[in-house]
């Protein structure tokens, strides 16, 4: 059976929502990045990384890197189409991983985990608030590039929804305007939605989520 390393609200949550989406059998162990467990030695033999989210696949191999396992799962579920087949939206598609892998989860890790860049104390809370005005930026770059309506992709949703949710969440609890980017906002509560990704956030305890994004009305309809 797979087996998913994951933290609570940490970018883990892509592939718990990819693998909930795929309807695949799983187990869940998990790993608080807030706590350090992390950093244990018994996970570092999971993760040398020392990162969320590892993936152990039936043939007892461990996956890495969140574009890696979403490929991988949507490979599993070939008849789900979680991500696009056809060569254009594909490039689209590994267009958007790479953003989202690339320039909007350093911004966060500047802001939330500065010590990773200096050791000096007295540098910190600056980097701090660099690093919060330049996730802003990086949200508000993902607002220019959406295509409207409530994917990544247009038209269609995909696992890359799940990924871009990660961040929108994580401007919401450090207090960013994210719902004035209205693109942005629409394909969140859509992705909020979805019975799959619902369950998930229920799972990893992400109320505050829920809350945000879904309405009274729309909890009782669902
Ligand atoms: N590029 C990696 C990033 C993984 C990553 O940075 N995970 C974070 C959680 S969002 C983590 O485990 N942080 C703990 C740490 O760095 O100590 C991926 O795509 O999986």
């Amino acid at each position: 059976m797979l087996e998913l390393y994951y933290s609570p609200g940490a970018c883990s949550l892509a592939a718990h929502i990819a693998l909930e989406e795929a309807q695949l059998t799983y187990r869940l162990h998990r790993v608080e990045t807030s706590k350090g467990q992390q950093l244990s030695e018994d996970y570092r033999k999971i993760n040398p990384m020392a990162q969320v989210p590892a993936l152990r696949l039936d043939c007892g191999a461990v996956l890495t890197q969140i574009p890696a396992l979403l490929n991988y799962i949507a490979r599993l579920r070939p008849d789900a189409t979680l991500l696009p087949t056809s060569p254009v939206k594909q490039a689209r598609a590994d267009e958007w991983a790479s953003l989202l892998t690339s320039a909007l989860h350093p911004a966060f890790v500047v802001h939330f985990r500065p010590q990773r860049y200096s050791q000096d104390e007295s540098l910190l809370p600056g980097m701090r608030r660099e690093g919060k005005a330049h996730d802003w930026k990086m949200l508000q770059h993902v607002e220019a590039r959406l295509p409207g309506g409530t994917s990544v992709l247009p038209g269609e949703w995909s696992l890359l929804d799940g990924y871009a949710l990660v961040f929108y969440l994580w401007g919401l609890r450090v207090d960013l305007p994210v719902t004035d980017l209205p693109k942005y906002h629409q394909l969140a509560r859509a992705t909020a939605q979805r019975p799959a990704v619902a369950r998930v956030l229920k799972t990893e305890g992400l109320q505050f989520a829920t809350d945000a994004l879904v309405t009274p009305e729309e909890k009782r309809a669902s």
